[in-house]
């Protein structure tokens, strides 16, 4: 049965060798070799000290094509005309399902036609090499940005290639993005990459890990999230990581947004063991956005303006080009200057907001009824305790893809857009909590005058990129 203990070193050794011989460039991984290449880089470099340490929130975007020359390229104008903080290097589709020849075919037609045939820079093919050929061209930290289920070569050749950086995990790079994947599969194969981070670690390398926040991108309730993030963060820290990132999708109502960053951070601090150092990131809208770009620089600066009050260490930026999917590296790089002035403009102001307290408590008790819900489903064990509860449905994710969670709670927003829940299903909660929610959904069912139903939900999926923070029905609504 499996649980939430470290990875012995020879079992280690073992899945290492194993998963190094699935493709030619494995072999190129050295350990003690890699260790040393990461200790030449200079502290500029180190991902982890320099996010922990920054004293204002560092700006990342997203960002990867396939061939190494154009990744170089494009990652200097990220930092040079975006003036980024941190860099990422985005997977392409056919690494994060583990089809490294489909990407090597990709990779080559690229090569031959200076196209982009991939949609992110295939670092399993590069190999050991071409990744530090990319961490020597940059002077930035660079974090691996990705999708991948079995994540476990990527990690063994990143990490060789002098990334330092790694986001994803069990829970997050699978409920939201596959069908396929079992949830015990992914935790057993992120114990492993995580573990991998750990023994990096041990030797003075603190491999940052960042568990992929936003979920589904969609409505996420808060407590829910924040409660995915501390369990990954709990199942890293067991395999000896030291430096992890806990994320948060902006949901719009910036009472909540701000509520829930903080509330994210202080629980984080509490559950998580008292060696890691834990630091926040905030996700800039991750549902869909309007396709006219002055629109989408809007739900970007109300993104930097929440950063502002909030300050998480990182936000990780959109660009006003996300309507069509991967933006030119202009868009990327306005995407980041937009941030980064609402940010410069705000962050010095003190601007308090009525509510926050009351609404981080609300979050904060939602959170630990969850925490409790899955501690209890596994006996103390937080791996039996997350299978179970998302098997009982006493954990869920909504509009989760992945037979791993039921996917039967619905959000809704209230009357001031907050992201409440609407259908419970059998999520654990406590029946007072539920009743505010009920209570300030039936407030907005009222001022539409319609009733509370799936229609609601399906509106409010759809409204910000309709230009509205929350989808009421058109014609006279007295607001
Ligand atoms: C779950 C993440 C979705 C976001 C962006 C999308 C979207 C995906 C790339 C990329 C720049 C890439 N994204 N792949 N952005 N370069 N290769 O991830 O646009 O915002």
């Amino acid at each position: 049965m499996i649980r939430d203990e470290r990875i012995p070193a020879d079992e280690l050794q073992r899945i290492d060798e194993e998963i190094r011989s699935n493709w030619p460039t494995g072999a190129d991984v050295d350990f003690e070799e890699a260790i040393e290449y990461h200790e030449s880089l200079p502290e500029h470099k180190r991902f982890a000290d320099v996010l922990e340490s920054a004293d204002k929130p560092l700006l990342q975007p997203r960002a990867g094509v396939p061939r190494l020359d154009d990744q170089i390229e494009l990652l200097e104008y990220l930092h040079q005309e975006g003036q980024a903080d941190l860099l990422p290097t985005t997977i392409d589709s056919y690494t994060r399902d583990n089809e490294y020849e489909k990407a090597q075919q990709g990779l080559e037609k690229a090569r031959e036609t200076g196209d982009d045939t991939l949609n992110g820079f295939p670092a399993v093919n590069h190999g050991v090499e071409g990744c530090r050929k990319l961490i020597d061209a940059i002077d930035a930290p660079i974090e691996v940005r990705h999708g991948t289920p079995d994540a476990r070569l990527l990690a063994a050749i990143t990490f060789a290639g002098g990334f330092q950086s790694f986001e994803g995990g069990p829970i997050s790079y699978n409920i939201p993005y596959t069908k396929r994947h079992g949830l015990e599969e992914t935790i057993k194969r992120w114990q492993f990459v995580d573990r991998l981070a750990g023994a990096y670690t041990e030797r003075g390398i603190r491999i940052n890990r960042e568990p992929f926040g936003p979920l589904t991108g969609t409505l996420v309730p808060p407590s829910i999230a924040i409660a995915i993030g501390i369990v990954e963060g709990q199942l890293a820290a067991t395999q000896g990581v030291r430096s992890i990132t806990l994320g948060y999708g902006q949901v719009g109502n910036v009472v909540q947004d701000v509520a829930a960053l903080q509330a994210l951070r202080k629980l984080a601090n509490e559950y998580l063991p008292d060696e890691v150092v834990v630091t926040t990131v905030f996700h800039e809208w991750m549902g869909g956005f309007p396709p006219d770009e002055a629109r989408a620089n809007g739900v970007i600066s109300l993104g930097g303006m929440t950063a502002a009050i909030a300050q998480p260490d990182k936000v990780i930026t959109k660009s006003p080009q996300e309507f069509q999917g991967v933006p030119t590296k202009e868009a990327n790089a306005s995407g980041l200057r937009t941030t980064r002035q609402v940010i410069d403009m705000a962050i010095e102001q003190k601007i308090d907001i009525d509510g926050i307290a009351e609404e981080q408590d609300l979050i904060e008790r939602e959170t630990r009824c969850l925490m409790d819900t899955i501690f209890e489903h596994g006996d103390g064990d937080v791996v039996q305790g997350t299978l179970k509860a998302f098997d009982s449905g006493a954990l869920d994710v909504p509009f989760a893809p992945s037979d791993s969670a039921k996917g039967a709670i619905l959000p809704a927003r209230d009357d001031d857009g907050r992201v409440r829940i609407f259908e419970w299903a059998d999520l654990a909660m406590d029946d007072d909590i539920k009743e505010i929610h009920k209570a300030r959904l039936s407030q907005r069912a009222d001022t539409e005058g319609r009733k509370q139903s799936f229609r609601m939900v399906a509106d409010d999926v759809d409204a910000i990129s309709d230009g509205k923070l929350i989808g009421r029905p058109q014609g006279d609504v007295k607001l």
